[in-house]
């Protein structure tokens, strides 16, 4: 599909016009590329929908603007090497949240702009009959819309608004980072250690007892110290996913040992989505209620008023 003239516009991508034009016709950037016919250009430009200035589907760095623009959101980077698991929590929060079975006492799920985006993560962890549910498809670093973003809004008890973005990034650009901060295909990696407001740094279990664990505790030590180098005061949590597999004592603490130069208290987290039902989601739960317990420093919110039932804000978020 053609894209339009103004490269910070998506409306080729189903969503609506960046220079705000109520139809695309109306839109010089637009018609630029597409003022001769096509069945494209009919579909999108003679709609009588109004497109949304969203699409659903995990942001990118443009896309977050929307975003933003109302409050800096607080964004969540998952350190982590490639199928360490890291989508996999995503896809766990998620599905936690859509069950009722995540449910914290100070903060309710309010709203996300990212819905399609987190079902494509979850999905492959849906049980469906006749099928048994599978991991997510591994996250490709060649997307151009890479890293996906996934948003979640939370309700305070308070009545206030607190907006998560959480990184799903691919391995791969880690692994560059760590091994060359200045690399170019590591401009993602360096994007989130930079916009992180909190980090997750993961462990993966698997890696650490089969063939390639001596080559898997060198990376784990080189990415440690190169979070740990730009974490500038940051919250870190050290997160063990694949919790079901069993690692040797002296390797567990090799990784401690790794991230004894965090400054302050590192919190750890062993997570599985393989363990007995109960066990597995309170892991979740500790690691999502320390997540969302997350308060930035220096910042002092106003008390908001309960929720306002005037009629024309009705269709604002709840
Ligand atoms: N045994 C076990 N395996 C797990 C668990 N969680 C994830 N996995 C495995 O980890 C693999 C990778 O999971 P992903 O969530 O895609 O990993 P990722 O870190 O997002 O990978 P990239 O996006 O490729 O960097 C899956 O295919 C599973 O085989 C777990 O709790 N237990
Ligand atoms: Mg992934």
């Amino acid at each position: 599909m053609e894209k339009c003239s103004n490269p910070y516009c998506f409306a080729d991508d189903n969503t609506s016009c960046a220079d705000g034009h109520m139809t695309l016709q109306q839109c010089p950037a637009w018609n630029k590329h597409h003022n001769n016919e096509g069945e494209v250009q009919k579909d999108l430009a003679s709609s009588e929908h109004m497109m949304l200035p969203w699409s659903g589907l995990a942001m990118g760095g443009t896309d977050l603007n929307f975003i933003t623009g109302k409050v800096k959101p607080i964004t969540v980077g998952i350190f982590g090497p490639e199928s360490a698991g890291k989508t996999t929590i995503l896809a766990a929060l998620y599905l936690l949240l859509g069950h009722g079975d995540y449910k914290s006492e100070k903060y309710r799920f309010s709203n996300s702009y990212t819905l399609s985006g987190w079902e494509a993560v979850a999905n492959s962890l849906r049980w469906q009959p006749g099928q048994p549910p599978n991991f997510p498809a591994h996250t490709p670093s060649r997307s151009s819309r890479s890293p996906g973003m996934l948003h979640l809004a939370f309700r305070q008890s308070n009545h206030e608004l607190r907006d998560f973005l959480f990184a799903d990034a691919p391995g791969e650009w880690f692994k560059k980072w760590s091994v060359n901060q200045q690399s170019e295909e590591a401009e993602g990696a360096r994007w989130i250690s930079k916009h992180a407001d909190v980090v997750l740094l993961i462990v993966d279990r698997e890696a650490l007892a089969g063939s390639r664990k001596g080559a898997a505790r060198n990376d784990f030590q080189l990415l440690a110290q190169r979070v740990i180098s730009e974490i500038h005061g940051r919250p870190m949590a050290l997160v063990w996913t694949k919790g079901d597999i069993e690692v040797a004592p002296a390797m567990e603490a090799a990784i401690r040992k790794a991230v004894v130069s965090f400054p302050s208290d590192l919190p750890e987290f062993t997570l599985s989505i393989k363990d007995a039902e109960a066990q597995s989601k309170q892991c979740f739960h500790e690691l999502f209620d320390w997540i969302l317990a997350f308060k930035r420093s220096g910042v002092v919110l106003p008390e908001t008023a309960p929720v306002n039932h005037d009629p024309l804000f009705r269709f604002s978020r709840k």
